[in-house]
């Protein structure tokens, strides 16, 4: 008999609830929950994949360890003593920060990232990497600047605003970031409909812009000069309005004089938007009864990216958007996980720590940022990395110069991975420890409702039970962080492992949350107040309501609480863009004439989902987008193999001729270059694509956080030569498994 479970798809942000029917150990369908209080039955093609992933041959289901050039099945006592001893080896022989640890993105959508966090803390290292430092860290740093903490984020009122203005991120393609809201293309074109605007700045004209009012197509990088164009018109037309923010918030005046050196005439050729345009959007946005500007991984994976989204809110500040319906806002989640945070990142007041030991990278917060790691392990004295623990990361693919971070893994003298596959990271690894399929585990996420549309929360339970000798992250890295701390006295740290148990669950610290948050007994009194118990009950979520106004200045952790909105290192980085673009504008005359950024995918998601044959179907779709007159300029036609050459390397992938693009630049998507040897996902690698992180460069950054500028890198476009195109990737043969 069958049977339906009501639980959340956790591929992407956004959350999405869904409905999965079940016979015994099998998946019969995967349909959109129409009662789900946040996603109302909207799913993308990929909920579907889930049940490719949970019945994938190539998925990993023991702990694996290396022997020779094979991986072996080993039980999981063994693998779990062996993957710690190992660490713990290299720690004894070379020092705590020899091990570097790396958190990959699927890892915030679990709340094993707390016993990550635990794990990382056990071992001691200074060395620890997180695919943040590729993707959101310049806004990290803009909320720690300006609003005290860097998870304190301001999200789009996405279904009250009349105006939205949305810079660098397509979420019709990749539903919503840092802005979960399912279904965001349908709430994005409910606002045109009801009358707004949505004004869409990108390079390329998106699928998010067919359901918008506007098209902005911006010159990349060119976001902070059309922001300060346009904040250049609204003070100078005396159209700013703080509203009730003007007594909360510092630093008005510094941020009027930096605007007023930034003419619309002056930003045009830099933005690549001409100065009229500017100028109108400027005085748009500033009359919208509620507007709201909001940027994301485009405008971020720049050397630009903290001053383009400290420029967003300060937009949004100086026309009395922020903490207002309709306006950008802070979330009320019923745990309010801002301290946790800051107990887990070490975070507060202090941002910095000492540069890293080769590239001389910034640190932030507990991290350092992944370009730099190759380094760390690659340059041999005091401090070389030389053991390294993977957490659902795959930074072959997904960070800068991954071919060189690719050798490094090769040498290293312990890796353990906690990975569902063997992929161009993990095949690196001593030991591999697989948890169960998403499918197979329940959980409670504490993390996106830091950043809903709407106050909401759910509990997501097991569609499937785990199979006999299953273990869920959870489990797997509590048992790790068992194993590390033996030995390591003292502290809270102990008696946290010991409160939470190896064998508990999140859900014992999510309780005790749920029941001292905003919602919880506490507040609300024991009948009203809500617990773990009744969150589990709530099969399609619990609807918290709408964001609320007034969070300010309560929510500030800065000094006084004041909203400070000029901060002074910001105004010091933004005296350098004319340096910048000057820079941009030579490396464009020097031998690479074209501007490469990225682009996300629907059925595919970063470097993990192209082993689901329900999405890799039909056309290759590793391509570079190119303008027509770009392509005619160099004798190029649709569907010829071309190299992409940047200054740090090339790589080969088929030519997408189209007009969707802004003259001058070419887009190609990441999580590609699945032909490396011994991969374990065959599908994926007879679908290989190559990994355009092979052409982006580690030492390109942005200064003020360390994130990488994957974005508007100087390339160019060339025919490959008949003779030299590169034989087909060929399906390469799976690690061979001995039973
Ligand atoms: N289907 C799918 N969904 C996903 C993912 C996926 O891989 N596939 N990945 C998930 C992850 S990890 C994340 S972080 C989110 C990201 O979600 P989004 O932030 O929405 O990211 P993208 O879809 O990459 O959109 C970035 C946009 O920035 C544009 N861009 C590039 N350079 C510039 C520039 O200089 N200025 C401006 N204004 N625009 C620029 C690109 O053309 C692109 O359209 O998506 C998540 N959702
Ligand atoms: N050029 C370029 N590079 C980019 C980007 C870009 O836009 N352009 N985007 C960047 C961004 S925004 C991000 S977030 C990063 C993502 O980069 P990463 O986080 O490094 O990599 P993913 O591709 O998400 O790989 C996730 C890995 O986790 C494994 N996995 C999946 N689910 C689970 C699970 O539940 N448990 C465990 N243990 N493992 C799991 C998968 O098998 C896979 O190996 O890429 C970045 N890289
Ligand atoms: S948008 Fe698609 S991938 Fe993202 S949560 Fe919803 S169904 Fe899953
Ligand atoms: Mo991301």
């Amino acid at each position: 008999m069958s049977a339906v479970v009501h639980r959340v798809c956790t591929l992407c942000e956004a959350h999405c609830g869904i409905q999965v029917e079940v016979e015994g150990a099998e998946v019969l369908r995967i349909t959109g929950d129409p009662d789900d209080v946040m996603s109302r039955g909207y799913i993308c093609p990929k909920a579907a994949a889930l049940a490719d992933l949970h019945e994938d041959p190539d998925r990993l289901r023991t702990p694996v360890k290396r022997v020779g050039s094979e991986f072996v099945p080993i039980g999981w006592d063994e693998a779990l003593d062996l993957a710690a001893r190992g660490l713990r080896d290299v720690q004894a022989r070379h020092g705590s920060d020899a091990v570097a640890t790396y958190l990959g993105n699927p890892g915030a959508h679990s709340s094993a990232v707390i016993a990550a966090t635990l794990l990382r803390k056990l071992l001691g290292t200074r060395n620890n990497y997180s695919a943040t430092s590729t993707d959101q860290l310049p806004q990290h740093r803009v909320y720690h600047e300006l609003f005290g903490h860097f998870a304190l984020f301001p999200i789009p009122d996405l279904d009250r605003t009349d105006h939205m203005l949305v810079f660098g991120a397509n979420p019709a393609v990749s539903n919503g970031s840092i802005m979960t809201a399912p279904g965001a293309r349908h709430r994005l074109r409910a606002i045109v409909e009801r009358g707004g605007a949505v004004v869409v700045v990108d390079p390329r004209r998106t699928e998010t812009v067919k359901h918008a009012s506007e098209h902005v197509a911006v010159r990349p990088g060119g976001d902070p000069f059309l922001l300060l164009g346009m904040l250049h018109v609204i003070f100078g037309e005396g159209i700013e309005d703080l509203g009730r923010l003007a007594e909360l918030t510092d630093g008005v005046e510094e941020l009027r004089a930096l605007a007023a050196e930034w003419s619309p005439e002056r930003a045009a050729p830099h933005a690549g938007v001409e100065a009229e345009t500017i100028a109108r959007l400027a005085r748009e946005f500033a009359a919208a009864e509620r507007a709201v500007a909001y940027g994301r991984v485009g405008v971020c994976q720049q050397e630009t990216g903290t001053l383009t989204h400290w420029l967003i809110c300060a937009l949004n500040v100086v026309t009395g958007n922020v903490d207002r319906e309709g306006g950008s806002m802070f979330p009320t989640p019923a745990v309010d996980a801002l301290d946790l945070l800051n107990v887990l990142f070490g975070a507060g007041e202090r941002w910095e720590r000492e540069p890293m030991r080769v590239s001389g990278l910034p640190g932030y917060l507990d991290e350092y940022p992944i370009a730099g790691l190759a380094d760390e392990m690659l340059t041999p004295g005091d401090g070389q990395v030389r053991g390294l623990l993977t957490y659902a990361g795959n930074p072959v693919l997904s960070a800068p110069g991954g071919r060189r971070l690719d050798e490094a893994f090769a040498q290293l003298d312990w890796f353990v991975a906690v990975d569902l596959y063997v992929t161009e990271t993990t095949r690196h690894a001593h030991v591999i420890l697989p948890p169960v399929s998403q499918l197979e585990r329940s959980d409670i996420d504490i993390v996106f409702p830091l950043v809903g549309v709407r106050n909401f929360i759910r509990f997501n339970p097991a569609a499937l039970p785990a199979p006999a000798g299953g273990r869920t992250d959870w489990q797997i890295l509590m048992a790790l962080a068992g194993r590390i701390g033996r030995g390591v006295t003292g502290g809270a740290l102990n008696r946290l492992l010991r409160l939470v148990g190896p064998a508990a669950s999140a859900e014992r610290l999510v309780d005790l949350a749920l029941r001292t948050g905003p919602y919880g007994a506490l507040k609300r009194g024991p009948m009203r107040g809500l617990t773990m118990g009744k969150v589990r009950k709530a099969r399609h979520g619990v609807d918290l309501g709408p964001l609320r106004p007034g969070r300010l200045p309560g929510q500030l952790r800065t000094k006084g609480r004041r909203l400070r909105v000029a901060p002074a290192p910001f105004l010091a980085e933004a005296r350098r863009l004319d340096e910048l673009a000057a820079e941009r504008d030579a490396a464009l005359g020097n031998g690479f004439d074209l501007t490469l950024i990225g682009r996300r995918q629907l059925r595919s998601n970063n470097s993990w989902l192209h082993n689901s044959p329900r999405l890799m179907k039909g056309a290759d779709r590793c391509t570079a987008l190119l303008h027509p007159d770009d392509a005619t300029a160099r004798g190029l036609a649709d569907g010829d193999q071309v190299c992409v050459t940047s200054a740090a390397g090339a790589i080969e992938v088929p030519l997408e001729v189209s007009d969707e693009m802004r003259p001058g630049v070419v887009s190609i998507p990441h999580g590609f270059g699945h032909h490396r040897d011994g991969v374990g996902w065959s599908h994926a690698a007879a679908h290989a694509g190559a990994s355009v992180n092979d052409i982006t460069d580690p030492a390109r950054h942005d200064r003020l956080s360390g994130n990488a500028a994957l974005n508007s890198v100087p390339v160019r476009v060339e025919r490959v030569a008949a003779a030299a195109v590169a034989p087909p990737a060929q399906a390469v043969a799976a690690l061979s498994f001995r039973a």
